[in-house]
């Protein structure tokens, strides 16, 4: 299992959540959504083969810009 974190603009309601929540929920390999509208950011655990992409465009396809989040660095990834 993996986490995601993806940024969404453009939500002003719940209905909003609620329309993102089952756009993620609906993609492949997707086991958890939380949405929060005051951070505009959706939080999904997914399973590794999922495909990142697929979360932005099915965000956006219902209708709002995402974008992913990019992950904390890695304490164990060397410094350049
Ligand atoms: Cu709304």
């Amino acid at each position: 299992m993996k986490k995601v974190e993806l940024n969404v603009s453009g939500m002003s309601c719940g209905h909003c959540v609620e329309t993102v929540r089952s756009a993620l929920t609906a993609v492949e390999g997707v086991a958890d959504v939380d949405v929060s509208l005051t951070d505009g950011l959706a939080s999904v655990r997914a399973h590794d083969g999922a495909d990142e992409e697929g979360l932005v465009q099915a965000v956006e396809q219902a209708g709002y810009a995402s974008s992913i989040r990019p992950r904390e660095i890695d304490p164990r990834t060397p410094r350049r």
